[in-house]
């Protein structure tokens, strides 16, 4: 039977061949980033047999506690990437400015926005976490990249994806020809093609994911569209299960895999949402849109935005096409349309 399994390494290789002008920097970018997966991956498997936990009692650029492993998680990807000569400047969300390529490496055409560790306030409680990045080719000349290449909209990004280190640790992305799943096995240190061409199932299963905690500070659109999914709202709805990690790439992933719509709206607290655009909201829906769903902030795609700020936050609705739809009409005010 082994001899039958795909490793993420002949897959990239096999999609590189696809794309006669490629140079194979990509290839290079993304088997870089999978070594980093696993070293994270190491780590995060352990977490809880050494002392990596707990608060370094250091906020970072958003005033949250960082903990051990979101430093680590950090170092290890910028360490894994700064010296292959394919990047020309990374953003990561643990740093308020740009990450320059150290002067004695070459740089790239190639810039890579991440979020290093994701919902990593779940790690004490052995929560799926994740690592979700964006790459896109850089927009301005000279050896390094500048803030301009980091602010482009997701529809130009060149590959996406995340790595949710659960009950298996999990690598997806996409290139823009369909969105893969790779599951790791610790005993050979390999990615192996376990998702391939992944779509969000048509009809999904009835899954509303939110944190129902907010409902006060929502609008009152925003409150109709989760009645309605509840079933309180008296303008039909209901037969839906609610589920929330309360972990992005978790939610999201059994999104993808499952169906249904995860939302987190804007509310009175965060009135540009709490999620960032850049290396989260981006990233997830450009492999939402490639699996077939839909992802905008209430009224735009998501991949239309135009960045203005690195660490700029977004509302974010994301999903199958049928339930985002309806969230759109929603909070446009056109009332509940009948859903299925
Ligand atoms: P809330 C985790 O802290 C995170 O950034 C995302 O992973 C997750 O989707 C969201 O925040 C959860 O936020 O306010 O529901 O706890």
């Amino acid at each position: 039977m082994d001899r039958y399994v795909v490793t993420l390494g002949r897959f990239i290789l096999e999609q590189e061949r696809e794309h006669p002008g490629a140079t194979g920097a990509l290839t290079n970018l993304l088997y870089d980033l999978t070594q980093a997966a696993k070293l994270i991956h190491r780590e995060v498997s352990k977490a809880g047999l050494v002392d990596i936990l707990g608060k370094t009692g250091k906020g970072n650029v958003h005033g949250e506690e960082v903990q051990k492993l979101d430093e680590y998680a950090h170092e290890v990807v910028f360490n894994a990437m700064d010296h292959g000569g394919n990047l020309c400047v990374m953003a990561s969300e643990e740093e308020e400015g740009l990450l320059q390529i150290p002067e004695q490496f070459p740089t790239g055409d190639y810039v890579l926005l991440f979020d290093p560790l994701d919902g990593s306030s779940n790690i004490d409680a052995n929560i799926s976490i994740g690592t979700i990045f964006s790459i896109h080719k850089r927009c301005t000349e000279g050896r390094d990249g500048s803030l301009e290449d980091c602010l482009q909209p997701g529809h130009r990004q060149v590959a996406a994806g995340y790595v949710m280190y659960g009950s298996s640790t999990v690598l997806v992305y996409t290139t823009g020809s369909g969105v893969h799943g790779f599951t790791l096995d610790p005993s050979i240190g390999e990615f192996l093609l376990s998702h391939p061409e992944i779509r969000i199932p048509e009809p999904g299963k009835r899954i509303y994911s939110v944190n129902e905690g907010n409902f006060s500070t929502w609008s009152t659109g925003q409150q109709q569209l989760v009645e309605w999914f509840r079933g309180t709202g008296g303008n039909g709805g209901g037969g839906f299960s609610h589920r929330y990690v309360g972990s992005l790439v978790a939610d999201f992933h059994r999104t993808l895999l499952y169906g249904g719509l995860f939302l987190y709206p804007a509310d009175n607290r965060n009135p540009d949402g709490k999620l960032r655009l850049l290396y989260e909201a981006s990233p997830l829906a450009l492999i939402c849109e490639q699996a077939g769903g839909r992802a905008i902030d209430g009224s735009r795609e998501i991949l239309a935005i135009e960045p203005e700020s690195l660490h700029q936050r977004t509302p974010l609705y994301m999903g199958n096409r049928e339930w985002v739809d309806l969230a759109e009409r929603t909070l446009a005010g056109e009332g509940m349309a009948v859903g299925r």
